[in-house]
C-alpha cells in the first residue's frame, strides 16, 4: 500500500498540487489567519503573540515545503550526485526570520503582519533557539548547510534529533547553574515527522560464520533492536528556489523488539526497555572538544550513522545503478570523527549484506568518504575501548581489525622493521586499555583530510598527522571555515545591510562578499564613517536594554564595548581577559582622580559562553568574572570608566544581537591550539576589531584585513614549545611579569572573595604548570591594549578600520569554503532548480 501508483485519480491529484501559494499581502494574511483557525485551533479571543508565531511559521513552512519537494525531485530527475554531510552537532539557531530573508518575503511579511496589528520582530522573539550543537562545530555544520541550499548543491545534512539541545545556562550568586533545554515544548512548526521512513538499529549481539557456496558469510544478530525515525527540517537557500534537507533522526522503540524480549509476560519490564530506546536521542552531550568515552554517546554515533548510510543506500538502489557506480553518485563527510564509524557501517552492509568481495568494497568507501578534523587538543580524540566497542558492535570491531590488519601490512612492507611508524600508524592503541583511535580509522578509510586554517592543516601533517601526511601527502588538505552572510550580517545587522546595499548600489555581496573589496575607497568618506559610526551605535543601544534586562547592569554607550563570546576554555584564556580586567582596575585606582578620563578609555568589557558541566576550571573562570563584576561595578570611584559583565547564556540568538554590537572583539587562545574559530569571522564582518593571537583563522583574516587593521599580540605557535621548556621546573615568581604578579597577589589577599576558587583557579597557571603560557603572553597582551586605547581615542581613524574590516573579510563567507569542498573533495556540480516565482507560477 506504500506504492503509488500513477492512474487516473493521482492524476487528479497532482493536477491539483500544481500551484504554489501567492505571496500578496492579502494571500500573506489568509493563509496565517487559516493556521490560527484550522492548524492552532485559536479562537480570536484566546490568541496570544506565540500564537501568532506558531501560524506565521506554518504558513511559512507551506512555502518551505513547495519548494523542499521541487528540490529534490528536479535533483532525481537529473540523476546527480549527492553529497551526505554527517554531524553529530547542528547549532541551526532560530529559523523564522532567516527562512524569511532566504525566501526574500520579509518585508511582505513584515507589511502583512503590520497591518494585522502585529510587529514581525516580536513575532522572532516567540521562537525557542534549537540548539543542536556545543559550539563553533556544530554552528559550522549550520552555517554550511545555508550554502550548499544557496549554490545550489545536491546535498542532505543529517543529524540527531535530540530532545535535550545544549543546556540553558543560568548565573546563581555568580556560579554557572545549568537547566535542561526541553527545546520542543512548545512543539517544533519547522520539521516533518516522517512516519514513513523508519530504520532498524541493532546493538549487541554475537557474530555467526558460515560457509555459503564455498564462501564464508558473516552475519550478525543484534540482541538490542530500536528504530530510527526521520524528522526532515527544510533548509532554504538565498536568491534560489533550492531548498535542501536536514534529516534528524529520532531513537524510537521497534515493535520487533517486544516480540524478542525475553521479558514477555512482565508488562512494566517491556515498557521499560521501549523508554531506553526513546533515551538514546534524549540529550545532547555538552562536552565541546572533550572526549567523555561513554557507551551511550557510542550508541548516539551509530544510530546516526547507521539509519544515514541505510537511507543513502536505499536511495542510491532507486537508481538501479552498479555498486561500483557507488562513488560518482555519492559523497560522504564526516564532521570530525563523531560518525567515524559510518566507514565501518557500510564496509559491513557491502560485505555481509550485499555480498561484494572485501577489496572492491573498500575501493567504493575509499573514494566516498573523507574526514574534516577540527581540533589538535589530545583531550578531544576519540578513541573507544575495545570492550565496550566489542560489546555494543561485535562485527563492527572485527572489520576494524581486518582494516587495520591490511593497512599495517602495506605499512611493513614500506617500511620493514619501523615499530614506531608501525605503533603510531595502526587504529589500536596496545596497552593495558586498548582501544580504537577514530582519527586513525577516518583517515585510513577517507580518499581526503581536510583541516580547518590554514595553520591547523599544516599543523596536522607537521604534528599529530605526520606519518599519516608522509605516507600520502595528496590526501591532505586545508578547507579554511567560513560562516554565512546571509544570517551573521543580513539577518542580524539590518542596519549594516541597509548600508552596504547603498555603497555596492545592491544587495549582490549578500552572495558575493567579495565585491565588497571594490569600495575600500569609503573608508575614508566622512559621510560613510559617520552612518557607520550611527549604525554601531544603535547595534550597542539594542545591546544595552538586552544587559539591562537580563544583567541589571546600566552600560556607557560612549565606551568601548571589548567582547569575547566563546565555550569556556583553559586554551581560549578567558582567564587571561579576566586577570588584564582586573589590571585595569588596579590601574585606575592608582591614578589620581583628575588624571582618569585622560589616562583611560572608558570600557565595557563582556564574557560570555558555557562551561561542561564537568568542567570545573571553566566552572570558576565564571565565578572569577562575576566576582571581579560585582567589586568592579559597585566601586563608586570607578562609575562608568569600567564595566565588567558576564552575559548569560550564549547562544546562536543572542549572538546576532551581541555580535553586531561589539567594537573590539577577543580571539586570545595559545598559538597552535584553536584549529580555526568562526566567530572570529562574524565579528570582523560586523566592523569589529579583533584583539588576537597568531592562532587558528586570525592568521589569515590579518593576511586578509592587514595587520594594522587588527591588534595582534603573543607567541607565535614555533615559540610556544620552548616557552613551555622554559616554565617548566621553575618557579612561578620567575616567570610572572610584575605586572601579573600583582593582579595574583590582589586576588589571593582577597580582595574579590571567593579565595577558595580563585586560588585554585590561579594554581592552574602557578605551580610549573601554565600549559597555555598564559604568564608568558600577558606582558605582550597588556601592550596591545594599550594599543587599542589609543586608536579608541580617534574616532574616525577607528572608524576607518572598521570598515575596511568588513570590506576585506570577503573571503570568510562560507560560501567559499563550500565551494572548495565541492570542487577539491567532493567533485559536485551545482544543480540549480527552475524557480516558478521567476518563471510562469506553475510547475
Ligand atoms: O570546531 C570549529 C573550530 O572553528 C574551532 O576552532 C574548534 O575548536 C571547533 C568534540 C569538538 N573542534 N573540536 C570540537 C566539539 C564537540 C565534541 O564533542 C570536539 N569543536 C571544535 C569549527 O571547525
Amino acid at each position: 500500500g506504500n506504492t503509488p501508483v500513477a492512474n487516473q485519480s493521482t492524476n487528479k491529484i497532482w493536477k491539483l498540487m500544481e500551484k504554489y501559494l501567492p505571496n500578496t499581502k492579502e494571500a500573506i494574511q489568509s493563509s496565517v489567519v487559516n493556521h490560527v483557525e484550522y492548524t492552532l485551533a485559536k479562537t480570536r479571543f484566546d490568541f496570544t503573540l506565540l500564537h501568532c508565531y506558531q501560524a506565521v511559521s506554518h504558513s511559512v513552512r507551506d512555502r518551505l515545503i513547495e519548494a523542499f519537494n521541487d528540490t529534490y525531485q528536479y535533483f532525481n530527475n537529473k540523476d546527480v550526485k549527492y553529497v551526505y554531510y554527517l554531524s553529530l552537532e547542528y547549532l541551526i539557531g532560530r529559523c523564522l526570520q532567516n527562512a524569511l530573508v532566504n525566501l526574500e518575503l520579509e518585508s511582505q511579511y513584515k507589511e502583512a503582519m503590520l497591518d494585522m496589528g502585529y510587529n514581525l520582530e516580536s513575532v522572532y522573539e516567540q521562537e525557542v533557539d534549537p540548539a543542536l550543537g556545543n559550539g563553533g562545530l556544530g554552528r559550522l555544520a549550520a552555517c554550511f548547510l545555508d550554502s550548499m541550499a544557496t549554490l545550489n548543491y545536491p546535498a542532505w545534512g543529517y543529524g540527531l534529533r535530540y530532545s535535550y539541545g545544549i543546556f540553558r545556562q543560568q548565573i546563581k550568586d555568580g556560579y554557572q547553574v545549568e537547566v535542561p533545554d526541553y527545546w520542543l515544548d512548545r512543539g517544533n512548526p519547522w520539521e516533518i515527522e516522517r512516519l514513513d521512513v523508519n530504520f532498524q538499529i541493532k546493538f549487541y549481539g554475537a557474530v555467526t560464520k558460515k560457509v555459503q557456496d564455498g564462501k564464508e558469510r558473516t552475519t550478525w544478530e543484534g540482541s538490542e533492536i530500536i528504530v530510527a525515525r526521520a524528522y526532515d527540517n527544510p533548509a532554504p537557500g538565498y536568491n534560489t528556489f533550492n531548498t535542501i534537507n536536514l534529516r534528524l533522526w529520532r531513537s524510537l522503540p521497534s515493535s520487533e523488539f517486544d516480540f524478542k524480549s525475553f521479558n514477555q509476560g512482565d508488562y512494566f519490564k517491556a515498557l521499560e526497555s521501549r523508554q531506553r530506546a526513546e533515551f538514546i536521542t534524549s540529550v545532547l552531550y555538552p562536552n565541546d572538544s572533550t572526549y567523555a568515552g561513554k557507551e551511550l554517546r557510542l550508541k548516539q554515533q551509530y544510530l546516526l550513522v547507521s539509519a544515514t548510510i541505510q537511507d543513502a543506500i536505499r536511495r542510491f538502489k532507486k537508481k538501479r545503478k552498479e555498486w561500483k557506480e557507488w562513488p560518482k553518485y555519492n559523497a560522504l563527510q564526516l564532521n570530525d570523527t563523531h560518525p567515524a564509524l559510518a566507514i565501518v557501517e557500510l564496509m559491513r552492509i557491502l560485505i555481509d549484506i550485499e555480498g561484494l568481495e572485501y577489496e572492491d568494497a573498500w575501493e567504493l568507501v575509499y573514494n566516498s568518504f573523507a574526514y574534516t578534523n577540527h581540533t589538535i587538543l589530545p583531550e578531544a580524540l576519540e578513541k573507544w575501548g575495545v570492550e565496550l566497542l566489542g560489546n555494543l558492535l561485535p562485527r563492527h570491531l572485527e572489520i576494524i581489525y581486518n582494516i587495520n590488519h591490511i593497512f599495517l601490512e602495506k605499512i611493513s612492507r614500506k617500511y620493514p622493521n619501523d615499530w614506531r611508524k608501525l605503533s603510531t600508524l595502526s587504529l589500536v592503541e596496545e596497552g593495558t586499555h586498548k582501544t580504537i583511535r577514530m582519527a586513525n580509522l577516518s583517515i585510513v578509510g577517507s580518499h581526503a583530510v581536510n583541516g580547518v586554517a590554514a595553520l591547523h592543516s599544516q599543523l596536522l601533517t607537521t604534528t599529530l598527522f605526520k606519518d599519516f601526511y608522509e605516507l600520502r601527502p595528496t590526501k591532505f588538505q586545508n578547507k579554511t571555515n567560513g560562516v554565512t552572510p546571509r544570517r551573521w550580517i543580513r539577518c542580524a545587522n539590518p542596519g549594516l545591510s541597509a548600508l552596504l546595499n547603498d555603497v555596492v548600489g545592491s544587495d549582490d555581496w549578500v552572495i558575493d562578499m567579495d565585491i565588497l573589496k571594490n569600495f575600500q575607497k569609503i573608508a575614508d568618506d566622512p559621510a560613510i564613517q559617520n552612518r557607520w559610526m550611527q549604525v554601531k551605535r544603535q547595534n550597542k543601544e539594542k545591546l544595552y536594554w538586552w544587559v539591562k534586562e537580563r544583567c541589571g547592569v546600566d552600560l556607557n554607550l560612549d565606551s568601548l564595548f571589548d567582547i569575547q563570546v566563546k565555550r569556556i576554555h583553559e586554551y581560549k584564556r578567558q582567564l587571561m581577559n579576566i586577570l588584564y580586567v582586573i589590571r585595569r582596575y588596579l590601574d585606575i585606582k592608582k591614578t589620581p582622580a583628575e588624571e582618569r578620563r585622560k589616562l583611560f578609555v572608558p570600557r565595557s568589557i563582556m564574557f560570555g559562553g558555557k562551561a561542561a558541566p564537568g568542567y570545573i576550571t571553566a566552572k570558576r573562570i565564571i565565578r572569577l568574572v562575576n566576582a571581579v563584576s560585582q567589586k568592579v561595578n559597585n566601586d563608586q570611584e570607578i562609575g562608568d570608566l569600567l564595566k565588567v559583565v558576564f552575559l548569560p547564556n550564549y547562544n546562536v540568538s543572542n549572538a546576532q544581537v551581541i555580535i553586531p554590537a561589539s567594537e573590539l572583539s577577543q580571539h586570545i587562545s595559545t598559538a597552535g591550539l584553536e584549529a580555526s574559530g568562526t566567530s572570529n569571522m562574524k565579528f570582523v564582518m560586523n566592523g569589529c576589531l579583533i584583539i588576537g593571537t597568531m592562532d587558528g583563522a586570525n592568521v589569515e583574516i590579518a593576511e586578509e584585513v592587514g595587520e594594522e587593521n587588527m591588534f595582534i599580540f603573543g607567541a607565535r605557535v614555533e615559540q610556544v614549545e620552548e616557552l613551555r621548556n622554559k616554565m617548566r621546573n621553575s618557579n612561578y615568581r620567575d616567570y610572572f611579569g610584575p605586572r601579573l604578579t600583582e593582579v595574583c597577589d590582589a586576588i589571593s589577599n582577597d580582595l574579590f572573595g571567593y579565595k577558595y576558587d580563585l586560588d585554585a583557579l590561579l594554581d592552574t597557571i602557578r605551580n610549573k604548570n601554565d600549559y597555555y603560557i598564559l604568564a608568558a603572553d600577558f606582558e605582550s597582551y597588556c601592550e596591545a591594549q594599550q594599543r587599542v586605547d589609543n586608536l579608541y581615542k580617534n574616532k574616525s581613524e577607528w572608524t576607518k578600520k572598521s570598515i575596511l574590516n568588513t570590506l576585506r573579510s570577503g573571503k570568510f563567507s562560507s560560501d567559499r569554503t563550500i565551494r572548495q569542498y565541492a570542487e577539491e573533495i567532493w567533485d559536485l556540480e551545482p544543480c540549480e532548480i527552475p524557480n516558478p516565482s521567476k518563471s510562469e507560477q506553475e510547475r
